[in-house]
């Protein structure tokens, strides 16, 4: 069996495979919130934000994961698990001192994680992918390195307030004291996976791109961004490396307290999206995920480290080779949320048979979907802007959904990879009208896949590879689409869809 885990925002996940029976055998979330409420983080994160800062705790983390432990070996065989991978939340950052590997390599099983490794941080909280605190340090970095298109044509990014060498940069000169301390910077995958392999291990490409900090076409840290973000920071990251690099063993704390096997290896981790796109089976180029949460994500494979011009997308490694991208719409569920609600509405007018009445007016009525300030395009958008003067609702809400989409088609371009097939999740994803103007829009057929943890069952395959596994026969049959869930683009709305596309970016074009 190969063990995939995931640190995400509210919670620890497990996923458990069995790569020969071809099934998933275990799963298993420990809730921040729920689980460890002394930690008084509801939803995984400290409330009361101040100046834009987030942080969690990662003693939280740490005691999650003995938690999570205690509860599979009553559940499960751990001595039958043969390999361990995982995923965190990206951006978030853990602080050590020079006590760290020491301290990891003299695990008590007698004593718990928290107890033991705590001590070893020098920056109480963790700032995580909610911070917006960084406003100036993203400046002061981009200038160091000759302004926003070169740290995009370096990192894959333009300097983004979440991103952790922003948030170090920060840590650098609220507290620099704590910082000359600091031997040793994580992300949230690459403490966990070191805290598994009992020494400090890598931070991954997938994850390691999402820093401002590494270099795409090297793989490896760039000395410009190094030395714009903070003194000496070179030596407190280890070399980046590949995600199906295997560390070696487990350490033999977790092999004495919860009956793993002294053979079992640990492989690094990756972020959660990396993990994710190996979990919905989209790691090479031509497939597409997009999620509908709160806010809408597109991510997807890409075969070399191309970045976006206009530096709204992000890009990546993929834990299978090459890239991928994420980009994110703020305005997802957000906007669908507050057009329902204005209009009086349920969810059934954005449904299939109520989208199929409209469809002689597919493309008519163009609306910039922006309820709210929005990041792709980054603009603060006081409100939807609708081309024409239609009251019907039923044709606002085919605006609204048609605007997001083409937005998306349009924000996705610079890529240059045609969109073969999409696999959407999320809240919204079981919603087939919303499905269909996907498949419609993007010309490509859309399915929907069984699958709850992507990220947690994403690490599980990245583990089995690692072992020597092929990624992409394991994709085919871990993430396989729901029967009866895949839906096909009506080609008849294509070249419908392209006219709409050149005027949405004109309309677009007037507003900014
Ligand atoms: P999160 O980003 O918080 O993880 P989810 O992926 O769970 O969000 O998605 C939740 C969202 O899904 C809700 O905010 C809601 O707007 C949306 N949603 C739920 N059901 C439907 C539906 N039938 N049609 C459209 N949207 C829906
Ligand atoms: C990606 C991002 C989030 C986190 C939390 O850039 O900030 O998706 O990975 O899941």
């Amino acid at each position: 069996m190969l063990l995939g885990l995931d640190s995400s925002t509210q919670s620890l996940t497990a996923v458990l495979i069995d790569p020969a029976a071809g099934r998933i055998t275990y799963q298993l979330s420990v809730n921040f919130g729920s689980d460890l409420p002394h930690y008084t983080s509801p939803s995984g994160f400290i409330p009361g934000e101040k100046n834009g800062e987030v942080h969690a705790n990662p003693r939280m983390w740490l005691e999650a994961l003995d938690l999570l432990f205690s509860r599979l070996a009553t559940a499960t065989d751990l001595s039958k698990v043969t390999a361990i991978a995982g995923s965190g939340q990206q951006h978030g950052s853990v602080y050590l001192d020079a006590t760290f590997d020491r301290r990891l390599a003299g695990l008590d099983p007698a004593s718990d994680l928290v107890t033991q490794l705590s001590p070893a941080l020098t920056r109480a909280t963790s700032p995580i992918w909610m911070d917006t605190s960084t406003g100036s340090q993203c400046a002061e970095i981009t200038t160091a390195v000759g302004g926003p298109a070169e740290v995009c044509r370096r990192s894959g990014s333009i300097t983004i307030e979440r991103f952790t060498g922003p948030q170090i940069r920060r840590f650098y000169q609220t507290d620099p004291a704590a910082y000359q301390r600091t031997q040793c910077i994580h992300l949230v995958s690459s403490f966990l996976a070191s805290v598994l392999a009992g020494k400090s291990v890598p931070i991954d490409f997938g994850d390691g791109a999402g820093m401002n900090l590494l270099n795409l076409a090297q793989l490896d840290w760039d000395a410009d961004l190094l030395n714009a973000t903070a003194p000496n920071l070179g030596d407190k990251l280890l070399t980046p490396a590949a995600a199906t690099t295997v560390q070696g063993n487990i350490a033999t704390y977790f092999v004495e307290k919860y009956g793993f096997s002294k053979t079992c290896r640990s492989a690094l981790f990756t972020g959660d999206n990396p993990a994710s796109l190996v979990g919905m089976g989209a790691t090479t180029p031509g497939n597409v995920v997009i999620s509908l949460g709160t806010s809408d994500t597109f991510f997807a494979a890409m075969p070399g480290p191309k970045t976006d011009p206009n530096g709204y997308g992000h890009v990546f490694g993929n834990p299978a080779g090459g890239f991928m991208s994420l980009i994110c719409f703020r305005n997802g569920s957000l906007a669908r949320e507050a057009l329902r609600d204005q209009l009086g509405l349920d969810w059934s007018a954005f449904d299939r048979d109520a989208l199929a009445q409209t469809r002689t007016e597919a493309g008519a009525n163009l609306m910039l979907p922006f309820f709210g300030p929005e990041i792709t395009p980054r603009h603060d958008f006081t409100g939807p802007v609708m081309l024409g003067s239609t009251t019907d609702p039923a044709l606002q809400v085919r605006a609204l959904l048609e605007g997001q989409f083409l937005n998306m088609r349009l924000h996705s371009q610079w890529m240059g990879v045609k969109t073969e097939r999409i696999r959407l999740t999320g809240g919204a994803a079981k919603n087939d009208g919303i499905a269909q103007l996907v498949a419609d829009i993007f010309q490509a057929p859309v399915e929907r896949l069984d699958v709850i943890n992507s990220a947690a069952l994403g690490a599980a395959l990245i583990a089995a590879a690692a072992e020597g596994h092929d990624l992409a026969e394991l994709q085919e049959t871990f993430c396989k689409a729901e029967p009866g869930s895949s839906l096909q683009p009506d080609p008849a709305l294509a070249h419908i869809y392209d006219d709409a596309l050149a005027r949405f970016q004109t309309l677009l074009d007037a507003h900014r």
